[in-house]
């Protein structure tokens, strides 16, 4: 029986990625007068890199002008992931970021059926409030069981850390949640705790290769484009969720 939805955060929730984070990385870089700029495209590769602390390191590796010092590159690193995360609220908060179709309609399903949510993400906790806080009010805290964010969770997805901290705190098993990600690492995550997924794909993860989802596709907006085919209905709500969940092979 179905008794939780964990939600991943960028990506799935809102398009974060390409209109928040690479946004706000990229106003970190000017003001601290860091001499590159990435690319929408670049970015999209340097997703592969789950984390923006981790995600700049990696990316210094190849800049020919990052400090040759690891040192001074762990602190120039800290330095730009921390604006960033400023920048980053202050994009959600003044110019705003919508929530995905189908998003706010999932919470209130759930809302009306006293099923319990979590928020299940590696982002930074301030990303996450700034995000919700924006669109749930200051009360959004209350309306999830459990979230579990970068703080909790150090080592990032596709370790199923955050995923296994969040069953715990909700004492639930496995099998009794479902996991909603965008991304191969979360995904790969979710079923490394052993919990079902189910995909939307956001922008940069339009034609990633997905393995090991209970169903994927472009919205939970809309039953378009949805692979197996959605039952009814004009967008995919917790009836939906709760079905494939039900039937989906049991190996556990
Ligand atoms: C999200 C991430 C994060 C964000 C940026 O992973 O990979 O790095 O891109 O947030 P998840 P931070 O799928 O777990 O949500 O800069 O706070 O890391």
């Amino acid at each position: 029986m179905l008794k939780a939805i964990l939600w991943d955060v960028d990506g799935t929730l809102a398009e974060t990625e390409r209109d928040g984070h690479l946004v706000a990385f990229n106003q970190a870089f000017e003001v601290l007068g860091v001499p590159w700029r990435w690319s929408e495209q670049r970015y999209g590769e340097l997703l592969a890199v789950t984390g923006g602390r981790e995600r700049l390191l990696h990316d210094m590796r190849e800049q020919s002008l990052a400090p040759a010092e690891s040192q001074q590159r762990l602190v120039l690193a800290e330095r730009v992931h921390r604006l960033k995360n400023e920048f980053y609220a202050r994009i959600v908060t003044d110019a705003g970021m919508p929530l995905r179709a189908g998003v706010l309609e999932l919470f209130d399903d759930c809302a009306r059926a006293d099923l319990r949510m979590g928020i299940v993400t590696t982002t930074s906790r301030s990303n996450v409030q700034a995000l919700l806080g924006s669109h749930l009010g200051r009360d959004w805290r209350s309306k999830f069981a459990v979230v579990v964010c970068a703080e909790d969770a150090p080592v990032k997805k596709p370790d199923p850390q955050a995923y296994l901290l969040a069953l715990q705190a909700m004492q639930l098993r496995p099998h009794e949640a479902l996991a909603i990600e965008d991304a191969p690492a979360g995904v790969a995550a979710a079923r490394a705790a052993g919990i079902l997924v189910v995909v939307t794909r956001s922008h940069y993860f339009a034609e990633s290769a997905i393995d090991g989802a209970l169903a994927v596709g472009p919205s939970l907006g809309s039953v378009a484009g949805w692979q197996p085919d959605p039952l009814c209905g004009t967008r995919v709500g917790l009836a939906q969720l709760a079905d494939w969940q039900r039937k989906a092979p049991i190996t556990h």
